[in-house]
């Protein structure tokens, strides 16, 4: 029996990938680094701390700044986020999703949220999907990020299901790596992705015949 579907945030319900590369730009810039497009695909699903190491490797400028000063870079690229997150609302919701989340709340499938994002409360409220979540990993209390399982072990546990009767859904390859290593079923949404139980193009191939077809849901 399918117990829960877990899903990822960013570039699975909502596509917020091109406001976390407007703010990351105008911070690196004011630090003298570039950041274009491929830059900004190498930065997602990782942690805002990790997303700063990557920026800073590609300025070269690792060494320059102590833990203090780059929490501080952290937190004026995470207020330039908040101020862009206000432009979010229902209509950024990804194709296909809404009717899932609808669906699987009539046939009493658990839903969960693994998100790195510590905005990921925020940004479910902003898109009116709040009341549908079960459960969301707390991202503060994650010490291993993706391609660790721990985000969705604990999204499991807060669920109250087991790994091997959910499955997660995921648009970066670390993410699909965390899947896989907790038990969990893997679908990717994207196509460049490798190693998923199933891989889509987008969230509109998202639907409950595709999920129901991957696995058994009939025990
Ligand atoms: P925040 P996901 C991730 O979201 C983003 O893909 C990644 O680019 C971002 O650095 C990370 O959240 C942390 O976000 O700065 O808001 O805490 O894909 O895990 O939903
Ligand atoms: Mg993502």
């Amino acid at each position: 029996m399918l117990q829960a579907l877990i899903f990822d945030l960013d570039g699975v319900i909502t596509d917020t990938a091109h406001l976390h590369f407007i703010a990351w730009r105008s911070v690196a810039a004011e630090l003298g680094i570039q950041i274009d497009e491929e830059v900004n695909q190498s930065l997602k699903g990782i942690s805002r701390m990790a997303s700063l190491e990557r920026i800073l490797q590609v300025g070269g400028k690792t060494e320059l700044f102590s833990e203090t000063e780059k929490l501080a870079i952290a937190a004026r690229k995470n207020e330039r986020y908040v101020e862009l997150l206000s432009s979010l609302g229902p209509a950024s919701i990804l194709p296909g999703i809404a009717p899932l989340l609808d669906e699987l709340k009539s046939r009493g499938v658990g839903i969960g949220l693994a998100s790195a994002s510590l905005n990921a409360p925020g940004i479910l409220q902003a898109l009116g999907l709040a009341a549908l979540f079960d459960y969301c990993a707390d991202a503060s209390r994650i010490a291993h990020s993706k391609p660790d399982p721990e985000i969705f072990l604990a999204a499991c546990a807060g669920l109250g299901a087991t790994p091997q009767r959910c499955i997660g859904v995921e648009d970066a390859q670390a993410g699909i790596a965390a899947i896989n290593a907790s038990g969990m079923v893997s679908i990717g949404i994207g196509a460049t992705l490798s190693d998923a139980n199933l891989r889509l193009n987008s969230t509109e191939e998202l639907t409950w015949r595709r999920i129901a077809g991957l696995m058994d849901l009939t025990d």
